[in-house]
């Protein structure tokens, strides 16, 4: 009997990845607009835990406070009815043609102004439905030409607008973090804070770090050709997971925003087993767009997928972990023994220079030819996750 989703498995979706009316640069959109009462309802019947929006996915752009009232009570009952919660929130700051050479790093400084009263808006609404989390992904942040961005200056302009907001949140009080998402391109030719390791250094010189992580997305590290569970595990290493956008990539191309597991099914089989091992505790958001060649019955069977896919997945790596044969070959490879600090207490680089052991009599030869055994796990893992073992 395949898995179940429940409300206790904390998938959370983007109102924007199953309202999407498939609209591409190449093609007119395929499907009509979805309501998002009605996005709220289905995905509650599919066994979501919570939702998340941009703010234009609720109100649209230009709404004036009476439409924009209205909007929020209609979306505010439905999640009332559904119980469904909105642990995250954003803003749009790409698809106005006003933010087209970006938001908070925009050369005309007007449009960065504009930005930030935009963002604080949305995050008076995001704390008023209870979110925690605060999603920047600067998909407009970046350039075509290197003539046109002096990118030390709009590092600067990306900091002051961050340290801005976070100072705006905390004095307000609202108990919300900020989760910085990178992508390396697309639309911008190239995007500011491309990937994991650009944004951590970023935040490591903000005023508020303590209260700005990652929401690290899967297609976009693998878009620039990195190893999404390494990146992962470096934010949790850093304690800067704060959110995450569950999807799937076929390899370095556009950003194809799969179904989680349609892409590089191995490395989502890992992730999961990295989320669910490594003290992970936030909602499983899914951000993906349902193929553009499927109707309204093709966009539920896509959202159902997700979470579907990561419970079996999750089941599977729970198998891997308990398997005898897994922990044995775990064992011949050493895997537990990295965990053990290669200084023994109390030594100091005196004591390991006084070590014969550790150079004068050591046989490199000895290690060098000792088989590893990590091609026999992998085989292991790909048999749990093929439901061969
Ligand atoms: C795209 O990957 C971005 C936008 O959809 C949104 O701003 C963010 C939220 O997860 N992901
Ligand atoms: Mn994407
Ligand atoms: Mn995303």
């Amino acid at each position: 009997m395949p898995p179940v989703p429940t409300p206790a498995d904390k998938f959370t979706f983007g109102l924007w990845t199953v309202g999407w009316p498939a609209l591409d640069p190449f093609g007119d959109p395929t499907r009509p607009a979805l309501d998002p009462v009605e996005s709220v309802h289905r995905l509650a019947e599919l066994g979501a835990y919570g939702v998340t929006f941009h703010d234009d996915d609720l109100i649209p752009f230009g709404s004036d406070d009476s439409d924009r009232a209205k909007h929020v009570e209609r979306f505010k009952a439905a999640l009332e009815e559904t119980g469904l919660k909105v642990p995250m929130a954003t803003t749009n700051l790409f698809k106005h043609p006003v933010f087209k050479d970006g938001a908070f790093t925009a050369n005309d400084r007007e449009v960065r102004r504009f930005a930030l009263r935009k963002v604080m808006r949305n995050l008076d609404l995001a704390a008023e439905l209870g979110a925690h989390t605060y999603v920047f992904w600067g998909g407009r942040e970046g350039s075509e030409s290197d003539a046109a961005k002096d990118v030390r200056a709009a590092l600067d302009r990306y900091r002051e607008g961050i340290d801005l907001l976070a100072q705006y949140v905390t004095d307000r009080g609202y108990g919300i973090r900020f989760a910085l998402e990178p992508k390396p391109n697309e639309p911008r030719g190239d995007i500011l804070l491309p990937t994991i390791g650009h944004a951590l250094a970023f935040i490591s010189t903000l005023e508020h770090a303590d209260m700005v992580g990652l929401n690290p997305e899967v297609g976009h590290e693998q878009m620039a050709g990195l190893n999404f569970v390494h990146g992962i595990a470096q934010a949790l290493w850093q304690d800067k997971l704060f959110h995450i956008d569950l999807n799937g990539q076929r390899g370095a191309k556009y950003d194809q925003d799969l179904v989680f597991g349609h892409g590089d099914l191995l490395n989502a089989f890992f992730l999961v087993d990295l989320l669910e091992n490594g003290g992970y505790e936030g909602p499983r958001h899914f951000d993906y767009k349902p193929a553009r060649t499927e109707d309204i019955t093709g966009v539920w069977q896509s959202a159902a997928a997700n979470m579907r896919t990561y419970l079996l997945l999750k089941e599977r790596a729970a198998a891997f972990r308990a398997d005898p044969e897994v922990q044995e070959q775990l064992a011949i490879a050493r895997v537990g023994e990295l965990a053990t600090p290669t200084l023994a207490a109390g030594e100091g680089y005196a004591d390991l220079l006084a070590d014969r052991s550790a150079y004068e009599d050591y046989n490199p030869d000895v290690a060098g030819a000792r088989g590893a055994g990590f091609v026999q796990l992998t085989q292991l893992a790909v048999e749990h996750l093929l439901g061969a073992r």
